[in-house]
């Protein structure tokens, strides 16, 4: 295995405060297709995701529920790890910060750090808010109910005063400059990077990395009234699921990360203190963060009080699961806020899944069925319209959808698949080869042979985003499961005449609404 090459792609650690919602299974979602597209294009993928569990929040949580906080973590944190059967996330590992793992490796991190002289012990006071796990400054205060004060995110805070250990990011400014002047890819979209450069020049402040008024955390080691600040808790994760002191092994294959996915809302904590962190350590920063946009629900943002919150659950079982999949890597520009609508959803299944892929598809197969005598036609010598429809599905397709995947830019993946997938649909209007069955029925044999390779290469296309209609595709036309990945795109995986094909079944149906 000398020769492969490796991936790391990690999700965010979710926090155990409600039920996993869209927001979450997005995140994941996109780190599902990035890493199902790695793995058909060669490469050796460890793809990441798990649950952040220590902070006073879930202590008062389980409180609350009258349990304590490991066992309300256990409860919530599986309905996280249901996600991956739920939405078909194929996941490597599923790391959780109350495990002994990660715990032992948070600590080694910790003292690495220590040792290198960026922790000092100091003392902390100001505004805190509890909801956010944060310290605001005066300045950010609005006023609240009764002469209260609440932070910027309307959470209430209180004036609080601990000793506190801090890490010295004051020190890193320049070198942060430095990295992503010499790396402006490592943070993603552009408009981001400015935002955090912009941060950046503006002046760090040493930052406050341990808690003294809760317990539910990370002991500091040597010092157990301290426990870890949950974000350096919860960013030491993407370490310790790769078996974090130890660099050999996976730490050795697979750091730094390739990609850490994040909301826009966490961009600060990954591409400003964690680099800073890792650098401290002696460990390269990851080669990416990226930061996504928010949905919101039928134009409003999503809460429990407006009882707008998208339910991963509800909508698979509403629309289904591939449905879904691929209406969040279409709408949205990645890297952009989108909106979640019914309608919305129901204009890119009907036209775009059931009435562009889903027919192209039912209609090719369906008359290979009828009239080649239920098995792929042998070609005869190819016209020029032929060769540029095969080249446009194959070879120059995975080019610009390879390229579209390395920015992150699924929307101009699934843009560049459905451009191809209109192309074909208006060559086999063109070529008519209903039409050709009396005339020549040789050259619709032919007809029919590029379409069924356009199948083919889009359905490979599209299977990181909608594994089971894909994969549903790919069986009617009786490609092995071996002959599936990126290497038998185009000519290097023409479908063999003579192979006997099924009676196809529509892959996509309608969505018609329910009176
Ligand atoms: O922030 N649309 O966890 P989290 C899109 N534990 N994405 C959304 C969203 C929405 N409406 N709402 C939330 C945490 N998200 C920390 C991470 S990592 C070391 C620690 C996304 O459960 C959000 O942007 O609050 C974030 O990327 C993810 O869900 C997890 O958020």
């Amino acid at each position: 295995m000398t020769n492969q090459k490796n991936y790391y792609i990690t999700t965010p650690i979710y926090y155990l405060s409600g039920d996993p919602h869209i927001g979450a299974m997005y995140t994941s979602l996109s780190c599902d297709v990035l890493a199902r597209f790695k793995r058909l294009d060669g490469y050796n993928v460890k793809f990441l995701t798990g649950t952040d569990e220590h902070g006073l929040k879930v202590a008062q949580v389980a409180e609350k529920k009258g349990m304590t906080p490991i066992e309300h973590c256990d409860e919530n944190s599986q309905l996280f790890r249901d996600l991956t059967p739920l939405c078909k996330f194929s996941n490597d590992d599923f790391i959780r910060t109350t495990e002994e793992r990660h715990i032992k490796g948070a600590q080694a991190f910790w003292t690495k750090l220590m040792e290198s002289g960026y922790i000092y012990k100091g003392s902390y006071s100001g505004w805190y808010a509890v909801r956010d796990e944060a310290y605001y400054d005066e300045s950010e205060l609005k006023d609240g109910p009764n002469g209260s004060k609440l932070a910027p995110t309307g959470a209430p805070v209180e004036w609080m005063e601990e000793e506190s250990y801090f890490f010295k990011l004051s020190e890193w400014g320049d070198k942060l400059i430095a990295y992503y002047t010499a790396n402006p890819h490592a943070c993603m979209p552009q408009a981001r990077l400015n935002e955090v450069l912009g941060f950046i020049k503006g002046g760090l402040n040493d930052v406050s990395i341990s808690r003294t008024n809760f317990d539910w955390g990370v002991p500091v080691p040597g010092d157990d009234k301290h426990v870890m600040y949950v974000w350096i808790d919860a960013l030491s994760n993407y370490l310790t699921a790769l078996g974090y002191p130890d660099e050999s092994g996976d730490m050795a294959t697979f750091w730094p990360a390739d990609v850490h996915m994040v909301g826009k809302d966490i961009l600060r904590f990954h591409a400003v203190y964690w680099p800073a962190f890792l650098m401290a350590a002696g460990l390269e920063p990851p080669k990416r963060v990226f930061a996504h946009g928010w949905w919101v629900s039928e134009g409003e943002k999503m809460s429990k009080s407006l009882g707008n919150v998208i339910d991963p659950k509800t909508v698979i079982e509403k629309y289904g699961l591939d449905q879904v999949r691929y209406f969040l890597m279409r709408e949205m520009t990645f890297g952009n806020d989108g909106n979640f609508s019914h309608d919305g959803m129901i204009k890119r299944m009907n036209t775009e899944l059931a009435n562009d892929f889903g027919n192209l598809a039912q209609r090719s197969l369906s008359m290979i069925f009828k009239n080649c005598d239920a098995a792929i036609p042998e070609p005869g010598e190819f016209s020029v319209a032929d060769e540029k429809m095969l080249n446009m599905a194959g070879e120059a397709l995975l080019q610009t959808v390879r390229s579209e995947f390395d920015q992150q830019a699924f929307h101009k993946v699934l843009d560049a698949i459905w451009d191809v997938i209109r192309a074909a649909n208006a060559y086999v209007d063109e070529q008519a080869p209903w039409a050709l069955k009396k005339t020549d029925p040789a050259r619709m044999g032919t007809v029919l042979y590029v379409l069924a390779e356009v199948v083919r290469n889009t359905a490979m296309l599209t299977a990181p985003f909608m594994p089971d209609s894909s994969g549903k595709m790919l069986d009617q036309l009786k490609v092995g499961e071996g002959e599936r990945d990126l290497g038998f795109i185009g000519k290097s995986g023409l479908l063999k005449a003579g192979t006997p094909i099924d009676q196809p079944q529509g892959v996509f149906p309608r969505f018609v609404e329910q009176e």
